[in-house]
């Protein structure tokens, strides 16, 4: 048993299509705790900071302007092998390959509007964390 926290973020365009309860619905029934939540809509140096380790690729640009075009829900989930488990539930990056049954098999088309992120290690997690998220904004364990 390995307890762990993982970042998840609800992208703009699951926002805008109202799957946010239905996104978090699905980690809440895995039996993941929710130990912090937030809706905010990212400013473009946030989305350049969140998403810096793809600065230079050729979809960066568009991938900032998506990130910042709209409200995002963040939440900061823990249980067991959180990091590997909600990479399974999420799916591949590009929707029309994810398998269906996860999140973006579910719910997206695309490779670029695929609907939710969850970070892809600790690494990355306390890295993305800090652009969403102080330590005050979480809550004790319950
Ligand atoms: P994942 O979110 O599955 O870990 P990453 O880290 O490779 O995927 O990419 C980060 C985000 O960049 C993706 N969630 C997606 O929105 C976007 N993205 C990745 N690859 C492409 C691409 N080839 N064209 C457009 N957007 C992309």
């Amino acid at each position: 048993m390995s307890i762990e926290r993982t970042l998840i973020v609800i992208k703009p365009d699951a926002v805008r299509r109202g799957l946010v309860g239905e996104i978090i619905s699905r980690f809440e029934k895995k039996g993941f705790k929710i130990r912090a939540l937030k809706m905010l809509w990212m400013t473009r140096e946030q989305a350049e900071e969140f998403y810096s380790v793809h600065r230079g690729k050729d979809f960066y640009e568009e991938l900032v302007k998506f990130a910042s075009s709209g409200p995002i829900v963040a939440l900061i989930i823990e249980g067991d092998s959180a990091i590997n488990v909600a990479r399974q539930m999420i799916g591949v990056t590009d929707g029309r390959k994810a398998q269906p049954g996860t999140i973006r098999g579910d719910y997206s088309l695309s490779i670029l509007e695929n609907v939710i992120h969850a970070s892809d290690s600790e690494e990355s997690y306390m890295k993305e964390v800090k652009v969403i998220f102080t330590d005050t904004d979480i809550v004790p364990s319950y």
